[in-house]
This record gives C-alpha cells, sequence and structure tokens, in this order.
C-alpha cells in the first residue's frame, strides 16, 4: 500500500509548487505595476471593436482615476498626450491615475490612430 503512503507527500509537494508559482505571479504583478481594481470615483472606459465607449469623457479636473477595460482581443493604450498612457492587453482591465489640469483633449490609442476620444475637464 505504498500509494497511501505517498499520497500526502505528494499533496504537500503539489500545495508548495503551486504556492511557489502564486508567490511568483504576485511578485511579478507587484514589479510590473499592474492594477485592475477600480477605486471609487473612477472614470471606465471599455474599448470594443476598436473603438472606445463611450467616445467622450466630462470629468473634473485634477486627479483622475481611469480604468479601462480591453474587451478586445487585441493590445490597446489609452493615452493623452505629455499626460498618460496606458497599455491595455487584450481581455484584460488595468487602471491608472494622473493629473489632469482644465482643458480639452483628445484620447487615443497609439497602436490604432483612429481610435480617438474627446475628454473636457472642468
Ligand atoms: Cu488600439
Amino acid at each position: 500500500m505504498n500509494w497511501v503512503e505517498a499520497g500526502p507527500g505528494r499533496l504537500i509537494a503539489v500545495t508548495i509548487a503551486v504556492l511557489a508559482a502564486a508567490v511568483s505571479i504576485g511578485a511579478i504583478a507587484a514589479l510590473t505595476g499592474h492594477d485592475d481594481t477600480a477605486h471609487p470615483g473612477d472614470i471606465a472606459v471599455t474599448i470594443r471593436d476598436f473603438a472606445f465607449h463611450p467616445p467622450a469623457l466630462e470629468m473634473p479636473a485634477g486627479e483622475v482615476g481611469l480604468i479601462a477595460h480591453n474587451a478586445d482581443a487585441a493590445l490597446h493604450d489609452f493615452t493623452i498626450d505629455d499626460i498618460v498612457s496606458l497599455d491595455v492587453p487584450g481581455t484584460r482591465i488595468r487602471r491608472v491615475s494622473f493629473t489632469l489640469p482644465p482643458g480639452a483633449y483628445t484620447y487615443w490609442c497609439t497602436l490604432h490612430p483612429t481610435m480617438t476620444g474627446r475628454l473636457d475637464a472642468t
């Protein structure tokens, strides 16, 4: 009945391997700064079919939290020139915060320049 005795040892080894993998993934996420958790007051943007939804945003100027959900398979980014650029891999959610002075802006995807939107910060 060796398999009975080997059972728990094997389970512990597998558990340790799984925990080590989980710790590694957590460390990578921390190093790369990925944050896909929405914070209260975040502006939400969805990217779908190579377009931003909504195509226009209004928000108070100042510190802005933006959470972008890329529903496409392709990599996109959310860029406001000289202010922010956020890569959003396919099917992923990414969050970024930045300071936005009052004004009218265009946001766009630098990988697909026909993807644009208008943002008014007051
Ligand atoms: Cu794009």
